[in-house]
């Protein structure tokens, strides 16, 4: 299980050309937000930076290839990115929606569109036959996060394309934690692919972005004009630094990848942990289906820890390499406490049916020595 050899080539060279003038091996960061014209309408490819901007262009050329789409939006943030696809929608249309998604997602969705006539139906996707029933002449879209945050469930997205096709709708899948080099939705039978370029893709911690990739054209058109319209686009400087970080997205992701199923098999084997959830491990109840549909398992691992709330709090202090933040992806080891921090905003009793609870905790696994980052876990656990 690893990336693929083409992938290792596509995402040195995707979407990045030498520049014309000057023969920059990089694309410049064009710093501009207007373009002069020689007379009204009249310009050379771009006139307003929110529109268009040279440095995107090559960004969104890159993602289209990133996920093997026609076409890559740029956005601000994954949940603007999420925003532009749930605007395409009119009042009155049905979301479904697995129930384990980032806790920001179901935020975005309960608390901002569902005021706007879209109703979000939220289950357990992992259940083909609950999805197949859910469907009705209302449903628009189906809308998947696999691996799953926190838990890394893994949804079928083949089945969930035919389900969707029977139906009429459209599917979505945020691949944020799989990366592109780990799953290809629209090969799958996915209409449209979202990230959260703050993850993976930027892996360094220091940008917040969003991406959209999709083939269909009239779905292309509908998506820019609200990127277009409503404006949440990344700049020039942002564009410049995923540009950068693509580069080196396939050698993170097979380190993220080997460190994650060194440290899940680690807890696995310790006393103190129960309930291992990476879809890497053998008895993880979606192995077959990851190991199907994932050329990888991904850089996420979480785990319940045994005891009181207050032993996990001093687990957390204790570590000195993983250091205890919201977010993932980053070259960096992070820990973080779903059920007080990403997932907060979840009603409660969605996250105890789901199991995010008081013990759960999610480690986003970096690029260290997995030796060091299973000698910080060891001795955290001890003390
Ligand atoms: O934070 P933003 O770039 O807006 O992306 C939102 C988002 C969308 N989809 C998934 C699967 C995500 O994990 C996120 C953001 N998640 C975190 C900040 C987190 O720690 O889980």
């Amino acid at each position: 299980m690893t990336v693929s050899n083409s992938d290792y080539t596509k995402v040195v060279h995707a979407g990045v050309k030498p520049d014309k003038e000057t023969g920059a091996i990089m694309t410049p960061i064009y710093q501009t937000s207007t373009y002069v014209q020689s007379e009204p309408g009249i310009h050379q490819g771009w006139d307003y930076s929110r529109a268009g901007n040279p440095t995107r262009d090559a960004l969104e050329a890159s993602f289209a290839a990133l996920e093997g789409a026609k076409y890559g939006l740029a956005f601000s943030s994954g949940l603007a990115a999420e925003q532009a696809i749930i605007q395409t929608l009119d009042p009155g249309s049905e979301v479904i929606v697995c129930d384990d998604v980032y806790g920001g997602t179901g935020r975005l969705f309960r608390t901002l569109y569902a005021k706007y006539d879209i109703k979000f139906i939220f289950m357990d996707m992992t259940d083909e036959k609950a999805v197949a029933q859910a469907i009705n002449p209302k449903t628009k879209m189906l809308w998947v996060e696999t691996p799953t945050n926190p838990l890394l469930k893994v949804i079928d997205v083949k089945k969930m394309s035919a389900l969707a096709k029977s139906a009429g709708a459209l599917l979505v899948v945020d691949n944020t934690f799989a990366s592109p080099m780990f799953q290809k939705p629209l090969a799958l039978g996915a209409d449209i692919v979202m990230h959260s370029t703050t993850k993976y893709i930027g892996g360094h911690s220091d940008i917040i972005g969003g991406a959209v990739m999709m083939s269909d054209d009239n779905l292309h058109e509908a998506i820019k004009y609200v990127q277009f319209a409503a404006g949440a686009v990344p700049g020039p400087f942002e564009s410049f630094l995923l540009l950068r970080s693509i580069k080196t997205l396939a050698i993170r992701m097979e380190k993220h990848a080997a460190n994650a199923m060194a440290i899940a098999e680690f807890l696995e084997s310790n006393e103190n942990v129960e309930d291992v959830f990476y879809p890497g491990l053998k008895n993880h109840s979606h192995h077959g289906l990851a190991a199907e549909q994932m050329s990888g398992f991904g850089g996420m691992v979480s785990f319940n820890l045994k005891g009181s709330y207050e032993k996990v709090v001093g687990f957390l202090q204790n570590l000195k390499v993983f250091e205890l933040a919201e977010s993932l992806g980053g070259v960096e080891s992070l820990v973080n406490h779903p059920e007080k921090m990403t997932h907060a905003s979840v009603p409660e009793e969605l996250r105890k049916k789901l199991g995010i609870g008081p013990n759960l905790i999610r480690l986003s696994v970096g690029i260290e020595s997995a030796e060091d980052l299973i000698n910080d876990l060891k001795q955290a656990l001890k003390s």
